[in-house]
């Protein structure tokens, strides 16, 4: 198979840095399901800020982005990033299961990523790495008994006037509660209640920030669709009494006609300049939350944080402007694994490569599937078909594999083909590409055998999707039986998303004009069983 996508504190002090001048930027920060950010700077890496976001049950995970304009923004490798890390992914069958909602932490050279994994059971999870431009150098995780979702991880240091112990805060039961916990053996102490936010649904996503002598407690409520919210409360002890911000919330959309909506689960941190920000997710839906197949996307707004005071931070909007360093994140190309995020991709799996670092699969792949330039065939990558198709049938057990690699959706308006060489021998047997929110929704394009009227044998090309998420319609199969002309070359099968709201699927033989089997209405990959994960553009 050849295979050529084309995707397109605030230092009060005499030495305080001088503030940049405003420069605009847009959201969303990190495009594509990029959800639950939280993001850490590092002065002593080069004055490089890092952020990680959810993956749930893809493989590799939990992917750490490097950015020292706060703009260009790098792959630099990802925290989980092979199975001996968390063998219970394998059976993970929760299509909203797995990881999500990390928390990035950056402490005396070393980076920490604290996260629940929802598995078989609930686990908490902590990674460390000295080096977060390598994968490999992501530890195997500590377990510990976390309680709930959304671990913080918090020093309540001795000489900021707390105990020295470390703290978990995270959320379950609709409360957010806190315990120690011991980085290198995993023991938790008791679990006390914190704070049940301000009455919205949900609270969960929770910080916790020291300033001024004061804790600060962040957290996201109302739910992550369009109620989405963020409210603070703070105390002169770490466990309370609580006092509520009188602006709460912090931050959200609710009630706007926003295009960015469900804006919540943020974080906050200060740049080597010591300006903050805060960075959140939403969803570019509009209030309607009908059409979304970016599905949860990073966005950031600017803070400011003045002493004693409560941090007021910008609604998100897709247009802002803010103090950007003045640094440039070029000096980041030849460090980490993974693209520039916002570029485009020409992949052509050259002799002796790695399968891209910024490339998914759906759980754990069956390694000796995906081939790079096997023997005879630079320059491909040869997937071999699972006894699965996408959707898995009744017996389908999630270990047994599905052959799917995937790309995040990274643009509303982008062209992704694939040249695609196949000839099935067997009934059924197909190949081809899938635009992919999870194994209950997709829309396949394949090149398949199937049964003729005439009842022969007919190599056919089928477009075809798998569950409706939002949409209403009919969702329409079409099939062409493909002449001999079409089999002696490899076909180009490709995505055109022609609007932000409807995919294009076609077709080309070499020398052929192109064939368009159909277009899907993005809702059909909007919401339902994929509504906290996004949108992929696959090859299967
Ligand atoms: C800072 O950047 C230089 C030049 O790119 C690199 O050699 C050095 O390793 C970087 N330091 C850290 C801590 O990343
Ligand atoms: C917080 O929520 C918990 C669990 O629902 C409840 O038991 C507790 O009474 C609540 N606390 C307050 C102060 O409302
Ligand atoms: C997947 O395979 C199952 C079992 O063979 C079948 O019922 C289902 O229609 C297939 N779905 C897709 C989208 O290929
Ligand atoms: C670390 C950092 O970003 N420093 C910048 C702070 O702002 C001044 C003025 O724009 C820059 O010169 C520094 O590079």
């Amino acid at each position: 198979m050849k295979i050529l996508p084309i995707l397109s504190s605030i230092l009060c002090t005499a030495w305080a840095s001088p503030t940049p001048p405003e420069k605009p930027y847009t959201n969303p920060l990190l495009p594509g399901w990029n959800s639950d950010p939280s993001c850490v700077h590092a002065a002593d890496h080069n004055d490089t800020t890092f952020c990680v976001t959810s993956t749930f049950i893809a493989f590799p995970g939990l992917p750490v982005y490097a950015s020292q304009d706060l703009q260009t923004w790098k792959l630099a490798s990802n925290a989980f990033n092979r199975p001996s890390q968390i063998p219970g992914l394998r059976e993970t069958t929760n299509q909203q299961g797995g990881l999500y909602a990390a928390t990035l932490r950056y402490r005396g050279g070393k980076f920490y990523v604290i996260v629940s994994f929802l598995g078989p059971s609930t686990r908490g999870l902590l990674f460390t790495s000295v080096d977060p431009f390598r994968s490999e150098a992501w530890s195997e995780p500590v377990e510990f008994d976390v309680v709930g979702i959304d671990p913080d991880l918090f020093w309540d240091d001795e000489d900021d006037g707390g105990d020295g112990k470390v703290y978990v805060t995270s959320a379950d039961d609709q409360r957010i509660q806190q315990y120690s916990l011991d980085l290198e053996t995993g023991e938790t102490g008791p679990a006390v209640d914190l704070w049940n936010g301000t009455g919205g649904v949900s609270p969960e996503g929770p910080h916790v920030y020291k300033r001024d002598g004061w804790y600060y407690l962040l957290i996201a409520e109302g739910g992550t669709e369009v109620d989405h919210a963020v409210t603070m409360a703070r105390s002169r002890k770490r466990t309370g009494p609580w006092e509520p911000c009188p602006h709460n919330p912090v931050l959200t959309n609710r009630d706007t006609t926003q295009y960015f909506q469900t804006v919540g689960h943020a974080d906050l941190f200060q740049d080597g300049n010591g300006s903050w920000w805060a960075v959140a997710l939403g969803t570019r839906s509009g209030p309607e939350w009908v059409t979304y197949p970016m599905g949860r996307e990073t966005v950031m707004a600017p803070a400011t944080w003045a002493e004693g005071e409560w941090p007021v931070i910008e609604p998100v909007r897709g247009q802002m402007q803010g103090p950007l360093p003045r640094k440039d994140s070029r000096s980041l190309q030849d460090r980490g694994e993974g693209p520039f995020i916002k570029r485009p991709d020409r992949l052509d799996f050259a002799p002796g490569s790695a399968i891209p670092a910024h490339l998914v699969y759906w759980r754990y792949p069956k390694v000796d599937h995906f081939a790079v330039s096997p023997a005879g065939h630079p320059h491909t990558l040869r997937l071999t078909p699972a006894f699965a198709n996408l959707s898995g049938d009744a017996s389908f057990q999630p270990d047994d594999g599905i052959t799917l690699i995937a790309r995040r959706q990274t643009d509303t308006l982008f062209t992704y083909t694939v040249d695609v060489d196949f000839s099935p021998t067997v009934v059924d047997e197909e190949a081809g590409i899938t635009l992919f929110l999870t194994q209950r929704q997709h829309v396949d394009l394949g090149i398949v055998l199937l049964e003729s009227a005439r009842g022969e044998l007919t190599p056919s090309l089928r477009l075809r999707a798998e569950g409706r998420g939002n949409y209403e319609g009919d969702i329409p199969t079409k099939t062409i039986e493909l002449s001999r002309e079409w089999l002696k070359k490899p076909i180009r099968l490709g995505i055109r998303a022609v609007s932000d709201e409807t995919y294009e699927f076609f077709a080309r033989s070499k020398g052929r004009s192109e064939t368009v089997l159909g277009s899907v209405d993005a809702k059909v990959v909007s919401g339902n069983t994929g509504k906290f994960t996004g949108e992929w553009a696959l090859l299967r």
